[in-house]
């Protein structure tokens, strides 16, 4: 055993081996670290969301604060894994025949280091407190990575869009608003749309603050383009992802042309891989839902197609199968599309999507390359088969981060009271990824000695601007 940079002698035998330096046959991580993932398990049971995004970040920090002690003098481990605040509210709303219901809101406001909270809303019956914390959490790194001035934060609540009248959801949207008008401002708190969040409930949340506050300001992004928006915005996250994903195949001389791309999901964030992919000469085979996926050997290619995917999240039926009967395409009933040959695979959907066994197949079937799009869309187990498998492999929070990374861009032009052209966005939102794909890499070679550990390279490139950050202001 080797006495880590304090003296300590840190030994932790993990699941999750990927990080951790040998020294004569023992893994060891950072006592430090090791110490505030207990504490953590501890502090938050009933989290495990929560609890799964913290240590797989903290994991990857244990060479970072061997190397650097301040980030234990300081104590940035235990202030960065608490929330600066969690907001949990009453949501009470009345039906189109009358009838009460009472849903929970949530905003965690997990980091503000580095610029206001910033972070999407979820509506979705899955949400709870862990669900918000690991989000927000995400977030803080993912804002970090885009170097734009973005803290971290989440909300959302338990309320479940299916089946909803647009009345039951506008008075749902306002009777939330009512609430969290209060803790969000364009300098304090921007929110943005995320899962069961689009256009249509930003633009009902946005009309009920401003009415609140008499005043019309950048505090929503995501906004439609005639009231404040950016182009390019529904676009950004699977665009983004997508020239992400150009930037780690170039490191192998390798790009999209002729490529086939296992996708799930069919909402915005999968609408927006689906366009780009197929503009870079690859070919979409598969999307999906919560009742199956649809192979598609021709490709979701083109107008017809493209534009299709939006009918069916406008339809809110949440079925993938309706894609399948209009095309006369395959449709796999209850399965996830892991298993089809793929030489790349794009999780668009949500989180733990992707489990150990899903993993091995996608291994088996000769994916080449995993470019994470959902927030944390890999268990744990997961991670471990896709990183031991020796295959490319980027997390969500650098891949993903085109679309809170335009959500910037569109706060820097409602500040500047003025539009940016399509172009414009476009090109900025291309440089902002070609710089996380670059973060990535520097502080993978400089901690691990090799340049394609995405997940660690993230982790520390993100964490290393909010920690520093965070000493320099004090003890707050
Ligand atoms: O997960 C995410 O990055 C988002 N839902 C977008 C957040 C934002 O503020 O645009």
């Amino acid at each position: 055993m080797r006495p880590n940079s304090w003296g300590g002698v840190g030994v932790r035998k993990s699941a999750d081996l990927r990080y951790y330096r040998k020294y004569g046959g023992e893994l060891v991580m950072n006592q430090y670290v090791s110490g505030i993932i207990e504490d953590l398990r501890k502090k938050n049971p009933g989290e495990p969301e929560f609890i799964q995004a913290a240590t797989e970040v903290l994991e990857s920090l244990s060479v970072v604060v061997d190397k650097d002690p301040k980030y234990q003098k300081y104590g940035i481990l235990e202030r960065i894994v608490e929330p600066e605040r969690s907001i949990i509210f009453r949501v009470p709303w009345q039906d189109d025949k009358g009838q009460i219901h009472v849903n929970r809101g949530y905003r965690v406001q997990f980091n503000s280091a580095i610029g206001p909270y910033k972070g999407g809303i979820r509506f979705a019956p899955s949400v709870n407190l862990s669900v918000m914390k690991f989000l927000g959490f995400e977030q803080t790194f993912k804002n970090s990575l885009t170097s734009l001035p973005m803290g971290g934060g989440k909300g959302g609540s338990d309320f479940d869009p299916r089946g909803k009248s647009e009345a039951e959801v506008m008075r749902f949207c306002q009777s939330f608003m009512n609430e969290l008008f209060r803790h969000i401002g364009p300098d304090t708190d921007v929110p943005a749309g995320d899962l069961g969040v689009g256009a249509r409930e930003i633009g009902f949340m946005f009309g009920q603050y401003k009415r609140l506050i008499n005043r019309f300001e950048g505090v929503f992004t995501g906004k439609g383009f005639n009231w404040g928006g950016s182009r390019m915005r529904p676009e950004a996250t699977g665009f983004g992802a997508t020239y992400f994903l150009q930037e780690m195949l170039k490191t192998k001389n390798q790009s999209l042309e002729g490529k086939t791309v296992a996708v799930s999901g069919f909402g915005n964030v999968a609408w927006g891989v689906v366009q780009k992919v197929g503009q870079l000469g690859g070919k979409v085979v598969t999307i999906s839902g919560p009742d199956g996926f649809i192979y598609d050997k021709d490709g979701v290619v083109g107008a017809e197609k493209v534009e299709y995917m939006r009918e069916m999240r406008a339809s809110g039926r949440d079925r993938a199968q309706d894609y399948a009967d209009k095309f006369g395409v395959e449709f796999h009933a209850g399965k996830r599309p892991w298993g089809v040959k793929c030489d790349i695979a794009m999780p668009c959907a949500t989180q733990n999507e992707v489990d150990e066994n899903d993993a091995k197949a996608l291994v088996k079937s000769g994916c080449k390359c995993l470019c994470e799009v959902a927030n944390m869309p890999l268990t744990l187990e997961a991670m471990k088969v896709i990183i031991e498998s020796g295959i490319l492999y980027a997390p969500g929070k650098a891949a993903n981060a085109g679309g809170v990374g335009c959500s910037g861009l569109e706060m820097t032009q409602n500040s500047m009271r003025m539009h940016w052209a399509s172009e414009e966005v476009d090109q900025k939102l291309h440089g902002i990824m070609v710089s996380i794909h670059d973060l990535c890499r520097q502080a993978s070679e400089e901690y691990y000695g090799k340049s394609d550990n995405y997940v660690g390279g993230a982790n520390i490139a993100g964490f290393k601007k909010v920690a520093d950050a965070m000493i320099d202001q004090g003890v707050i």
